[in-house]
């Protein structure tokens, strides 16, 4: 049987690689940086402009599809799932490594139907590596399989977070009891590469072994879901219980032991949901 949305994820590669390339050249400019809700939620004109262009290229092939872009639901845009077939769209996932030239700077895009991940496509676009992804199909980089590492033990892990001040103290003091609690399980380490949905892959190819974050959005968790969960990895609420592209709130590991494990050791604190208005 043909399948319905292989159309759609084909052209979802093409247009990510299309943005790559505008996000590489302006790398070779000056980028002016504007704030969002704090000092520190940095978004640039290329973040916009990247959005139009795979908004609108989709948009003239499949003009019934809904979307959630993170510059849209910036301006004002609704970020509700619906039953629709979706784009959740990160135009730069990794605006803050954009900014400074730090080389982890993603594009990120997955399509839910019936609110399930289809598909995830992330354009690792300074690396130029290409993550796919499609339902019961496998994950691949650049055209060649991936798997996860398959780690089952915690203490043997090494473990990505991302760690940001967002002006609130109960926040920063939750973040940091949870860096502390991890580290002395002990694991072998803690990396931050500063783009969600890069760390998702680099759980998804084997290169560390399990991911947490609180306070992230469905547009950096889409596409390396897909990634993420048919490379063989799993994902859970921090809390252990059924993840949710919603609750800004995840695990992703190479192992459910290493997912359960994790989740022991994570204070759980308020981050609010992308579909709470
Ligand atoms: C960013 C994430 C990053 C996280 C930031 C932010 P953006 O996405 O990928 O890992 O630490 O809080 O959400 O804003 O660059 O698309």
């Amino acid at each position: 049987m043909t399948d319905p949305w292989q159309e759609c994820m084909d052209h979802c590669v093409e247009i990510a690689k299309q943005a790559g390339k505008v996000i590489r050249e302006a790398l070779q400019g000056d980028i002016a940086v504007m704030h969002k809700s704090s000092q520190v939620d940095l978004v640039t004109e290329t973040d916009q402009r990247v959005e139009r262009l795979i908004i609108s290229s989709i948009k003239a092939k499949f003009p019934t599809h809904s979307f959630i872009a993170e510059e849209s639901v910036a301006a004002g845009a609704p970020s509700i799932l619906t039953d629709d077939p979706t784009w959740i769209i990160d135009p730069i996932d990794g605006t803050t490594n954009f900014v400074h030239g730090f080389p982890f700077v993603s594009v990120s895009i997955g399509f839910t139907v019936k609110k399930e991940i289809e598909f995830g496509v992330v354009y690792s676009c300074i690396e130029d590596k290409m993550y796919t992804a499609h339902k019961g199909k496998g994950a691949f980089c650049n055209g060649l399989p991936i798997k996860v590492s398959g780690q089952e033990d915690l203490s043997c892990c090494l473990v990505l977070t991302e760690v940001a001040f967002k002006k609130d103290q109960q926040h920063l003091d939750s973040m940091m009891a949870n860096l502390r609690s991890v580290l002395t399980i002990p694991v072998h380490g803690i990396r931050s590469p500063g783009s969600a949905a890069i760390n998702m892959c680099l759980v998804a190819s084997g290169a560390a072994d399990a991911y947490y974050h609180l306070g992230i959005h469905c547009w950096d968790m889409a596409g390396g879901t897909a990634v993420l969960t048919e490379a063989g990895g799993v994902i859970v609420d921090i809390s252990g219980g059924p993840f949710d592209l919603m609750s800004r709130r995840l695990i992703a590991a190479s192992s459910a032991a290493v997912a359960e494990r994790l989740a022991s050791h994570i204070v759980d604190f308020h981050v609010g949901r992308d579909d709470a208005h």
